[in-house]
C-alpha cells in the first residue's frame, strides 16, 4: 500500500483542519444525509476525547461523526480520485454526500476509498466520516462493552493506556493515473562494497516498468527495466543505526516511451539477521537502547503532531536512545519516515495488546476463563489479528528503520491454545516478510518454564517489573529474581534476549533517602539494578525502558493522572533517572 505523495504524475490535497463533529446520540438517524446539526468542531488529526469539556463525548461508546466539504481539483479529470485515511480509530464508515463509499476496521493502519466515477473533477462533495472507538473480543486490540444497571454502555479493555479514538492521523484527497504503480517492495543486501536492491513492482495493468536509484545527492547509481529485478550499487553507503543514508528509488510506468506514472521511495540499504544469541544489523552486533513509547500528548491524545515528534526524537538523541518499540500499535507513518532519515531503529509492534485474561486475574496471572477460547480470543479475533498484520506489513515493509516485527504485547503465551493461536500468525508474518526477525513481548507470568510459543520466534523480548509489581521496593530480592529469570530463558532458548519493558512509576518531585516507591531516586536505582543484571549476560541484546514519557490511562486505583513510568513527564520534562540513563547510554559512566 503506497503512501500518497506528490510526484510528476500524482497530486495530493490535505484535508486536515477543523471538521464539524458530533456524537451519534445527539444526531438524527443517518446524519450524513445533510450538514451535521452541531455546534462542535474537531481538529483533524487529533483524538476527539480530550478536545471538548464534555464527559459524555470523552467516554462516548458508539459512533462519532466528522464532516467537511471537499473540492476535487478540476485538473484531475483523466485520473483516479482517492481518499486516504492514515488511520481512523478503531473503525470507520465513509460517506460521500448521501452514499456509503467505504468502510474499514482497525484503528492504526491506513485505508483508501476510491472515488473515481463518484465525484467529478472540479466538483465538490460533502464528506462524512463515522468513526467508532468500540472494542470487542473480535477487534485488535480486544475489549468489552458492558451495560451497567443504569443502562449505560461502558467500554472496558485489557490494556492500561486510554482508549483514544477518532481521526488521529491525516486525511488526504489524492490523484493517481488510471494505469499506475500499485505497489513497490524492496529488499536490500550487500556483499563487500556492492549493495543490492531487489525490487518487485505491481502495476494496475500490463505496462512497462523502469526503475532508477539515485544517491543522496541525486546522482543515478543504478537503473533497470521490468517489474522484478535487482539493482547493484557500487561502493554502497549503508543505512546504519545512528548514521542513516537513503537512496531514492524512482519507479516509472511507461507506455510507448511516455511516463504514465511515477512514484518515488526512499531506500536504505541494510541487512538484519539473528545469529545465535546475536542481533545483527549489517553483520554487526546491535545493542538496543531506548524505550517503549506511546503516541500520547495533552489535548491531542493519540493525534499525530510534527512538533511533538521532532521533540521526542531530540530527547531520544539527548539521552542516547538508538531505538524504540511502537508499543502497543503501529505509529503514524511520519514517525517511521523520521526514524529512516535519522538512523533510529524501530521494533514495529501490532495493536494486539491485551490478549491475556491473566491480567484480569491480577498478579497471580490466573485467568477467570481461558484466553484462547470461544469466549475471548477466538477464530474471529485471530482473523482480525491476521488482517492487521497484512495491513501493517504492507504499509511498513520498505522502512529501513524497522528491524523486527513484534506481533503481540504480553499475550497469554503460558495458556493452552496459545500455540494454536500464534503458529499461523507467525507463519503469515514470515510469508509476508521473510527478511525480518519476529518477536512478541513476554508477560511476567509467562515464564521460561510455562511459555508455549517461544520456539516460533527469533528473539526473547521480556517485559519484567521486579522491584515494582513484584518485590516492590526491595531491590536486593528483585535483583535475584531478575537474574534467575534471564538465566532461565538463556538455558531454555539460546536466542538473543532483550528487555522490552522495565520501569517504575515515579511522581516527579517526590523524593526519599530510602528505597521508596514513586520517588525519583527509586526509579533511578531500580533502573541501575536492572542494568547491573543485564550487563552480566553476553546474550543480552538490548534494553528498552518503560516508558519514554508518562501517558494517559483509564481510571484505576494504581494510576494517578495516568501511568507515571515515564523517564520524561507527559509534557516532556526529564525526571532524575533521565540523567543517569543518559550517562549509561552515552557511555559517560565509563562503560563502553
Ligand atoms: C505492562 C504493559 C504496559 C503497561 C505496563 C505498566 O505491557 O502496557 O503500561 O505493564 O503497568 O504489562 O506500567
Amino acid at each position: 500500500m503506497l503512501k500518497p505523495t506528490s510526484t510528476s504524475t500524482r497530486e495530493l490535497v490535505s484535508l486536515d483542519g477543523v471538521w464539524r463533529f458530533a456524537i451519534d446520540s445527539r444526531l438524527p438517524d443517518q446524519p450524513w444525509h445533510g450538514p451535521l446539526d452541531t455546534p462542535l468542531e474537531a481538529a483533524v488529526p487529533a483524538s476527539y476525547n480530550d478536545l471538548f469539556a464534555d464527559p459524555e463525548i470523552r467516554d462516548h461508546v458508539g459512533w462519532v461523526y466528522y464532516q467537511r466539504e471537499v473540492r476535487v481539483p478540476r485538473g484531475w479529470g483523466e485520473d483516479e480520485t482517492l481518499l486516504r485515511f492514515d488511520a481512523a480509530t478503531h473503525a470507520a464508515r465513509v460517506y460521500v454526500d448521501d452514499r456509503l463509499v467505504g468502510e474499514h476496521i482497525g484503528g492504526y493502519t491506513p485505508f483508501d476509498v476510491n472515488l473515481t466515477g463518484i465525484v467529478p473533477a472540479g466538483g465538490s462533495f460533502r464528506l462524512t466520516v463515522a468513526v467508532s472507538g468500540e472494542l470487542t473480543n473480535e477487534t485488535v486490540p480486544p475489549g468489552k462493552i458492558e451495560v451497567g444497571i443504569d443502562g449505560r454502555r461502558r467500554q472496558t479493555y485489557f490494556h492500561d493506556f486510554y482508549n483514544y479514538a477518532g481521526l488521529a492521523r491525516s486525511v488526504w484527497l489524492y490523484s493517481r493515473p488510471r494505469t499506475h504503480v500499485e505497489d513497490v517492495t524492496v529488499v536490500t543486501g550487500f556483499a563487500g562494497t556492492a549493495g543490492s536492491v531487489d525490487y518487485r513492482i505491481v502495476t494496475s495493468g500490463a505496462i512497462d516498468v523502469r526503475v532508477r536509484l539515485a544517491d543522496a545527492r541525486g546522482n543515478i547509481v543504478a537503473e533497470a527495466t521490468g517489474p522484478v529485478g535487482t539493482l547493484t550499487v557500487a561502493d554502497v553507503v549503508l543505512w546504519r543505526p545512528g548514521a542513516a543514508y537513503l537512496y531514492d528509488l524512482t519507479v516509472e510506468a511507461v507506455s510507448d516511451g511516455v511516463v504514465v506514472d511515477s512514484y518515488s521511495l526512499p531506500v536504505g540499504v541494510r541487512t538484519v539477521e539473528v545469529r545465535g544469541h546475536e542481533f545483527l544489523i549489517n553483520d554487526e552486533p546491535f545493542y538496543f537502547t531506548g524505550f517503549g513509547k506511546h503516541e500520547d500528548s495533552p489535548v491531542r491524545g493519540k493525534g499525530h503532531d510534527d512538533a511533538f515528534m521532532v521533540h521526542d526524537f531530540q530527547l531520544m538523541e539527548w539521552i542516547g536512545a538508538n531505538s524504540f518499540r511502537t508499543s502497543h500499535y503501529p505509529y503514524a507513518e511520519e514517525v517511521l519516515e523520521f526514524a529512516d532519515r535519522h538512523g533510529i531503529v524501530v521494533i514495529d509492534e501490532t495493536a494486539a495488546v491485551g490478549l491475556n485474561m491473566g491480567v484480569v486475574g491480577g498478579m497471580s496471572g490466573t485467568p477467570p476463563f481461558p484466553t484462547f477460547s470461544e469466549q475471548y480470543a477466538n477464530a474471529a479475533t485471530q482473523e482480525a489479528h491476521a488482517q492487521h498484520l497484512r495491513e501493517l506489513i504492507a504499509r511498513d515493509k520498505n522502512h529501513p528503520c524497522v528491524v523486527m516485527w513484534c506481533i503481540a504485547n504480553e499475550p497469554a503465551s503460558n495458556e493452552e491454545g496459545a500455540l494454536e493461536y500464534f503458529e499461523p500468525l507467525v507463519t503469515l508474518t514470515r510469508e509476508l516478510d521473510p527478511t525480518r526477525p519476529v518477536t512478541y513481548s513476554l508477560v511476567m507470568f509467562a515464564t521460561f518454564q510455562n511459555d508455549k510459543i517461544i520456539d516460533l520466534f527469533d528473539v526473547v523480548s521480556m517485559n519484567r517489573y521486579y522491584g515494582w509489581y513484584i518485590a516492590t521496593a526491595d531491590l536486593a530480592l528483585a535483583e535475584m529474581y531478575l537474574q534467575g529469570d534471564i538465566q532461565g530463558w538463556i538455558d531454555r532458548t539460546g536466542k538473543p534476549i532483550m528487555m522490552t519493558e522495565y520501569g517504575a512509576d515515579t511522581q516527579p518531585g517526590v523524593h526519599s533517602i530510602w528505597d521508596a516507591a514513586w520517588t525519583e531516586e527509586y526509579q533511578r536505582d531500580y533502573l541501575a539494578m536492572n542494568h547491573r543484571v543485564f550487563d552480566r549476560f553476553p546474550q543480552f541484546v538490548g534494553e528498552q525502558v518503560w516508558n519514554f514519557a508518562d501517558f494517559a490511562t483509564s481510571n484505576g486505583i494504581h494510576r494517578v493522572e495516568g501511568n507515571k513510568k515515564g523517564i520524561f513527564t507527559r509534557d516532556r520534562k526529564p525526571k532524575t533517572a533521565a540523567h543517569s540513563l543518559r550517562r549509561r547510554w552515552l557511555g559517560l559512566d565509563g562503560r563502553k
